[in-house]
């Protein structure tokens, strides 16, 4: 039964007065980000969704001065096969481009080889749907949530719609290699007997985030008929050359139980159907003191979304911490959330986006919002009161949330908020953080400002990747993606 079952289961600048030498590390006064100096890379493969997912990332932890260790990666979940990927029609796939001023040199990584089968359906599977780098020299991890298997049952041909990871390894060289082609994860979804009420339709990978060195995540919001569910796979066993199997192992995946309770013990519960738990997920080592937290957004649970934190309690089974509910029904509470400390005292703040929230008041409307939770010892997240940051209506402000590191360099995490459909292109928020946790807007970057790249910029702040400083000169950069298959690096 299932209780037995394993249960792995940013534009103004405000002060810019320096030249910027691109292949030099170059000291700067710069105290934001500079919307005068953006990189632009274009996806060359026309609708691909280039820029639907990015992320920042450096081959090696030390590059030195050079930028040959630094990469722009790029999802794109609708780009065309590959030589090799035989009958897969879009399959998707992923990007680096290298920190230059040339807008065309992104270069498709080659992954995911080989024939298109009923098996192993690629045609598709939006492989880029979802992109994290571990940090500098290490992991990245992307996924494809609409892979599917065919399996056969006495009676009929089942398609299961799992989705399905690939780890990359970003350590060395001067380019990504796939070192996980085993379908591993597949493989323990699928050793499952098809049940539509199960994992059938898990579409595990819409979200992925890695936990400190040696474990990921990958949200599976189609879990148990879409009540949702998030994997925690532990990375021990990476270099092993036969593939795991994951059902049975010691050293395995973890399936998250549960979400309405807000009280740790053993009981399995269940979430409602259709809540979309995993749709988001993140991770932090110093939220809850000395454990780690899983994190996952559920933005359909409790009708207004939900964020479920998870802890392992003397064991290896993630069980419920916390429960954080959205103000209003249908604001899709959950459908973004990050981990970052935001009032520098070392402890993880947490940021949740409701980009579907609404408020039609004297003030005015509003629509999309992110709400910033301030750890405080020996109170849940949940006995705290969150500020609430709201954008513009039907802006979708809270889409996309990304920590920036300290931007700044006053010593206070800051982050950015993508609200892609606000009129007329998108833009893109930076927050500031600060001493007592009150977060202020300090700069915000329009897509119309890009309008000589293309005349028609959708979506731009639908993806968002910062924290690392990808051109050497000490400032923490951010990466931003659009619908119209062209990213911007701003720094
Ligand atoms: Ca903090
Ligand atoms: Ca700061
Ligand atoms: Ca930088």
């Amino acid at each position: 039964n299932e209780c037995n079952r394993k249960i792995i289961s940013l534009g103004l600048c405000m002060f810019y007065n320096t030249i910027f030498d691109l292949n030099r590390a170059s000291s700067t006064y710069g105290y934001n980000l500079e919307g005068r100096l953006p990189l632009f890379k274009r996806g060359l493969d026309p609708h691909s969704t280039f820029g639907f997912s990015v992320a920042l990332h450096k081959l090696a932890v030390d590059p030195g001065n050079g930028l040959e260790k630094s990469l722009l990666v790029v999802g794109s979940p609708t780009a065309g096969s590959i030589t090799s990927q035989t009958n897969a029609v879009k399959p998707g796939g992923i990007y680096h481009c290298p920190v230059t001023t040339n807008s065309e040199d992104c270069t498709r990584v080659k992954m995911d080889l080989g024939e298109s089968t009923k098996l192993n359906n690629k045609t598709g599977q939006w492989l880029g749907v979802s992109l994290k780098s571990q940090g500098p020299g290490k992991y990245l991890i992307t996924c494809a949530h609409r892979h599917s298997v065919r399996l056969y049952t006495k009676v009929h041909e089942v398609e299961q719609l799992c989705g399905k990871c690939f780890l990359l390894n970003g350590t060395s060289d001067n380019k990504l290699t796939e070192i996980r082609p085993e379908d591993v994860d597949n493989r323990f979804i699928g050793s499952r007997q098809p049940d539509h009420g199960g994992v059938e339709y898990a579409q595990s990978g819409t979200s992925c985030t890695f936990v400190g060195d040696g474990e990921y995540l990958m949200g599976g919001p189609g879990m148990w008929a879409w009540t949702g569910g998030m994997f925690d796979v532990e990375m021990a066993d990476l270099e092993a050359t036969e593939a795991l199997d994951l059902f049975t192992s010691s050293t395995a995946m973890y399936e998250t139980l549960g979400c309405f309770k807000n009280e740790i013990d053993n009981r399995k519960v269940k979430c409602d159907k259709d809540s979309y738990l995993g749709f988001s997920v993140a991770s932090s080592k110093t939220l809850i003191p000395d454990q780690t937290t899983y994190i996952a957004g559920a933005p359909r649970g409790n009708y207004t979304g939900s964020v479920v934190l998870y802890q392992k309690v003397g064991g290896l089974i993630p069980m419920v911490a916390d429960t954080l509910m959205g103000e209003f029904i249908g604001s899709s509470f959950g459908f973004s959330v990050e981990a970052t400390d935001l009032n520098g005292d070392g402890v993880d703040d947490l940021l949740v986006g409701a980009p579907q929230y609404y408020e039609y008041s004297n003030e005015g409307k509003h629509g999309g919002a992110v709400y910033v939770y301030i750890s405080q010892a020996g109170k849940k997240l949940s006995q705290t009161q969150p500020q609430k940051l709201t954008g513009k209506l039907d802006s979708f402000f809270g889409y996309s949330i990304s920590p920036l590191g300290d931007i700044d360099q006053d010593g206070f995490g800051d982050f950015a908020v993508g609200a892609p459909h606000e009129k007329p292109h998108g833009k893109v928020y930076i927050f500031r953080g600060s001493a007592d946790g009150a977060v202020k807007e300090s700069q915000v970057f329009d897509g119309s400002n890009f309008t000589d790249i293309t005349t028609d910029i959708k979506g731009f702040g639908v993806s968002l990747s910062g924290v690392v400083d990808i051109d050497n000169n000490k400032y923490p950069d951010l990466l931003v993606g659009t619908l119209s298959d062209f990213v911007v690096l701003l720094r």
